[in-house]
């Protein structure tokens, strides 16, 4: 795909003036609006609800409670964990009606719903709602969920442990753990997070009593897994459901999953004959749209003499809050234990995992979903055994890592690497960092005062498999010869719009104005995967170009009638079909323009493939700089070397990468979701308490390419979307812990608050 021209990103101008149609744009005659009554306590017991009061408020149309969730069956969330637990154990899976009915178990859960005239009609009328609850005492963390005696949130879930699950070989472990001269230990936590898109949950429904279907607009991160999931929580068949997602403001995993208010709002509007909306508060969002991460992670590595790695293992205790999303189990156990091994070769491997509910909002994939956190664990583990052992950090990395001849790669858990080239990401960034002149620069910091700390990661991902089982793209034609491209993957900002159309376009040498891209159209039926794990290049991209080459081949023997030729006569290049001496041509416009009278337009074409899981890797490095009088840490530099395979537009990439390691950056220094451990009480409920990344956090990040293309799809891409947030984490914690290592501090959880960074210092000192 060398003959790609980048392009600058199309839907940019259209969305940044304010012409972007998001689901709060949307409106349909007559339509209601809807507001929800949110738990403002952790765990309760639900004595009585009044909702008199507020059906008498002005405006207000109807109340809606669990009672009417308990009426129409909406109680069980699908959730897709795909494989069996300890003992062959299916993952015990929680009620989750979409209006609470005997309990609350977390602050901001759906517990009654008001549609009125107006939205502040229906906002009004919430307080007016007399909730009588019973107080049952909250557990916000695993170790609470999980100590003996704890309170627990489910009657059919013992102990809150929804499941458990091993993987490698725990014998071959401990054999290799017996016999290693060094073993390095380290816990560490990623932290809960909010993930706080620019565009606020809500959702519009319609229902049509002639045909039973829903039309439903909502943001979504693809229409045909929102459908199927919605189908599976309400009973309603697919076939009568109609999601509809324009421009989506950001997902980063929180909408891959449906949501209480979705199925909610369906009651309503078939109940009520007329069309229900909602849209969600910021507030709102903090306690009600999944969080993300949320793991604890305790590793060690065992090492021969020559620090050669010999096994590892791991014990996961995943957070799942009070009940299961559909991506958030499989995620914080598949994903992991896929990466167990990094970018190393590790003999033997083995992880055990708890799956662990807790009085918290409930937990989802979020931008990178279980790989950032392994990756965390991982690299930050290999950096303690290099500090233990005094074997400088990239030569330790070096002598590990899978060599080229060993591609494919089987891990010992259940990847299958494709090729990569891990010591060539490393010496490029390594150069482009300057890491050799990093102690000169660290003595300059000193003089002036200050802290210097440089640390890097070498991090491998597995992009989504996708849980359909291929991925189709349509190429439709029209009069003019312009094309539209049709596929059911959601850009929420990653670009689809610009690198899809250019991969048509240049496959067919057509300008990439002449190509539109029509994503969840829900007039077009398309089996396909949302967007979600970075997937969507390698798999629905690599189908455009497969699309494209399908197209011309099937307009071949349309042009040869064109020409008088034999259809094996006819070639096609430039963007127009050629005889093969070069005398006789027909460009693909004057084609499509001839054959406009046909219907359908014999130049449409529909194409798929099953693409699986590609292999993006890369080297990060950041250099920080700390001010021990404030704890205030500056990020001086940051280089991302990354193979993303074939990149179909750097400046895309690039923006990628970036969104990626400052979403990082948010969650090393600043963001976290705080519950109180008593009361299981939301203490960062708005962005005074929960401190999102601004601009100067991350001033200017190096992005360099350096594709291997991949084997696996038409393209040769792998993906991006998630690897600057795989790949910062743990190269922004090893430069915090070089930096802090000549004060005396050792090992720190993220966030590195400038209050925590300089109580650790001054503690340190105190000593
Ligand atoms: N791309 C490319 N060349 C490659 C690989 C990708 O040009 N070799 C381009 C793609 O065409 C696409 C973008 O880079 O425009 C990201 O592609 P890909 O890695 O395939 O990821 P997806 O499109 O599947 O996006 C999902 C990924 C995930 S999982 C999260 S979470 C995430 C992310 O993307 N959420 C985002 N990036 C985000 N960016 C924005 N602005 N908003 C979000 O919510």
């Amino acid at each position: 795909m060398s003959h790609l021209r980048t392009a600058n990103r199309r839907e940019d101008l259209r969305l940044i003036t304010g012409r972007g149609r998001y689901t709060a744009d949307v409106n349909l005659p007559g339509q209601l609006h809807a507001a929800f009554l949110r738990a403002d306590r952790a765990h309760a017991q639900i004595v009585s609800i009044d909702a008199r009061p507020a059906l008498a408020r002005p405006g207000v149309v109807a109340v809606f409670t669990g009672a009417d969730a308990v009426a129409a069956q909406y109680t069980q969330f699908p959730n897709l964990m795909a494989f069996t637990g300890r003992n062959g154990a299916q993952i015990l899976k929680p009620e989750r009606p979409v209006l609470a009915t005997t309990a609350v178990r977390y602050v901001g859960e759906t517990v009654a719903m008001v549609v009125a005239e107006s939205a502040l009609a229906a906002q009004d009328a919430l307080d007016s709602i007399v909730v009588d609850y019973k107080d049952l005492g909250a557990v916000a963390t695993v170790e609470d969920a999980l100590a003996p005696g704890a309170l627990q949130l489910h009657a059919n879930i013992p102990g809150n442990l929804c499941f458990e699950w091993e993987t490698g070989d725990a014998a071959a472990v401990a054999a290799a753990f017996a016999k290693a001269a060094h073993v390095a230990r380290l816990d560490v936590i990623t932290t809960r997070v909010a993930p706080s898109p620019m565009e606020p949950r809500g959702s519009l429904v319609s229902f049509d009593v002639a045909s039973e279907s829903y039309d439903i607009y909502t943001p979504s991160q693809g229409m045909v897994m929102l459908r199927k999931q919605i189908a599976t929580l309400t009973g309603v068949p697919e076939a009568k459901l109609r999601v509809h997602s324009r421009d989506v403001g950001g997902s980063f995993g929180q909408r891959s999953g449906v949501y209480p208010e979705q199925g909610a709002l369906m009651i309503a509007a078939k109940r009520l004959g007329r069309p229900v909306k909602w849209v969600g508060s910021r507030a709102e969002g903090f306690m009600s749209d999944a969080h993300g991460r949320g793991l604890e992670i305790a590793g060690e590595l065992a090492l021969d003499r020559d620090g050669r790695f010999l096994a590892a293992r791991y014990e996961f205790l995943c957070d799942m809050g009070a009940y299961l999303t559909p991506t958030g189990s499989i995620s914080h156990l598949r994903n992991p234990a896929t990466l167990m091994t990094g970018v190393y070769e590790i003999p033997a491997l083995y992880g055990s995992f708890k799956v662990v509910l807790t009085n918290t909002v409930p937990i989802a994939a979020y931008r990178g979903a279980g790989r950032p956190d392994i990756a965390y664990a991982v690299e930050r583990l290999v950096d303690r055994a290099a500090d233990e052992l005094k074997i400088e950090r990239s030569e330790l990395r070096r002598r590990n890592f899978i060599p080229p001849e060993a591609f494919p790669y089987k891990t010992p858990t259940v990847g299958v690497y494709e090729p990569s080239d891990f010591a060539g990401c490393l010496d490029q960034a390594l150069n482009t960092a300057d890491w050799k002149g990093f102690e000169a620069r660290r003595a300059a910091a000193k003089q002036r005062g200050k802290l210097r700390g440089m640390g890097l990661s070498t991090i491998i991902e597995a992009t989504g498999a996708g849980v359909f089982p291929k991925d189709q793209v349509a190429i439709e034609v029209d009069a003019e010869g312009k094309l539209t491209v049709y596929t059911v993957s959601m850009s929420s900002g990653q670009g689809h719009e610009t690198t899809f159309t250019s991969v048509v376009a240049d496959t067919l040498g057509l300008p990439h104005e002449a190509v539109t891209l029509r994503e969840c159209d829900p007039a077009h039926e398309l089996v396909g995967n949302h967007t979600g794990g970075s997937r969507s290049m390698a798999g629905v991209g690599s189908v455009c170009k497969v699309a494209a080459d399908k197209l011309i081949e099937q307009a071949k023997p349309l042009a040869a009638e064109e020409l008088e030729l034999e259809p094996s006569q006819v070639d096609y290049s430039g963007g127009a079909f050629k005889s093969r001496d070069g005398e006789k041509t027909i460009s693909f416009v004057e084609l499509a323009k001839k054959l406009a009278g046909r219907h359908p337009h014999p130049m449409n074409t529909l194409a798929e493939a099953t693409v699986g899981s590609t292999w993006p890797n890369g080297c990060h490095i950041a250099e920080v700089e700390i001010d021990p009088d404030t704890g205030v840490t500056e990020i001086a530099s940051y280089v991302a070397v990354d193979d993303s395979g074939t990149v179909i537009n750097h400046q895309i990439v690039e923006g990628q990468v970036h969104g990626g390691v400052t979403q990082g950056a948010g969650q090393m220094f600043q963001e976290e979701v705080v519950y109180d451990r008593a009361s299981g009480q939301l203490l960062t409920g708005s962005f005074m308490d929960y401190c999102m990344p601004r601009a100067g956090l991350v001033r200017d990040i190096n992005v360099g390419d350096r594709p291997l293309p991949s084997k696996l799809n038409a393209i040769g891409a792998k993906g991006v979307g998630e690897s600057g947030c795989t790949a910062s984490l743990p190269a922004l914690a090893n430069a915090m812990t070089d930096a802090l290592r000549p004060a005396g501090v050792g090992h720190l959880d993220m966030p590195y608050t400038p209050s925590k960074v300089w109580h650790s210092i001054r503690a340190a000192k105190s000593k």
